[in-house]
């Protein structure tokens, strides 16, 4: 892991939260990275030096230089193109730009509120006015994609679409919010065997000892 004290790039991060995914991604972007640690149980995303770089107080956020970027998805979106060495996004004018758009945003759109409905036993809003669709339509779609991955979402290329929707899955199929589709599962394997994952999990598994130590 190029973690360096001071780096230009620096994550807000807790153990065992979405932050786990933008962690995942720097490790695959291979660049020096610093790591500042928030202990959500106590409360450090709601002092006053971190609303001031998130104000909804949530990790994770990416600062790089004078660059501030919370909300994951967009933290994967900027590092793909702000380091675009890794070739972890397609151009802009590449016709693979369009699905891997599409993908890296229908997780936190389309299946974390699914997820969650359903976590909840809540009664999902009507699809019309919801920005989703129900349940089964919202996996189902993913299913067809998933599918067809040959084998990643746009093919041989991995990109940061596969760390947000292979992290949706993984954990969706882990506290059983989402079925365990041999698709699923097969897609979630090949990601499990990435050494950037391996070494975001070893960390998150490291901070998780110090935390209850
Ligand atoms: N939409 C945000 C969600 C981030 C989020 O909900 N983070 C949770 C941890 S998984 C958090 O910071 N919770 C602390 C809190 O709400 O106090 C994103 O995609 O980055």
């Amino acid at each position: 892991m190029p973690l360096v004290q001071n780096a230009k790039l620096k994550l807000y991060h807790a153990a065992r939260t979405r932050a786990a995914m933008a962690l995942w991604m720097l490790e695959e972007l291979d660049e020096p990275f610093s790591i500042e640690l928030l202990t959500l149980q106590k409360g450090d995303q709601r002092k006053p030096e971190y609303l001031a770089i998130n104000p909804m107080g949530k990790v994770p956020t990416l600062v790089d230089g004078d660059t501030i970027v919370s909300e994951v998805s967009a933290i994967c979106c900027y590092l793909a193109d702000a380091y675009p060495k890794a070739g972890l996004a397609p151009a802009v004018h590449d016709p693979l730009r369009g699905p891997y758009l599409k993908w890296l945003f229908y997780s936190p759109s389309c299946i974390e509120p699914v997820m969650i409905d359903k976590a909840l036993s809540r009664t999902a809003a009507p699809r019309t006015t919801s920005g989703w669709a129900d349940y089964d339509t919202v996996i189902s779609v993913v299913r067809d994609a998933v599918a067809k991955a040959s084998p990643y979402l746009l093919g041989e290329r991995f990109t940061a679409a596969d760390i947000v929707i292979g992290s949706a899955l993984r954990w969706g199929i882990q506290f059983k919010l989402l079925p365990d589709l041999p698709e699923f599962v097969a897609y979630v394997d090949l990601l499990n065997q990435r050494p950037a994952l391996q070494r975001q999990l070893a960390y998150d598994a490291s901070i998780e000892q110090q935390i209850t130590a």
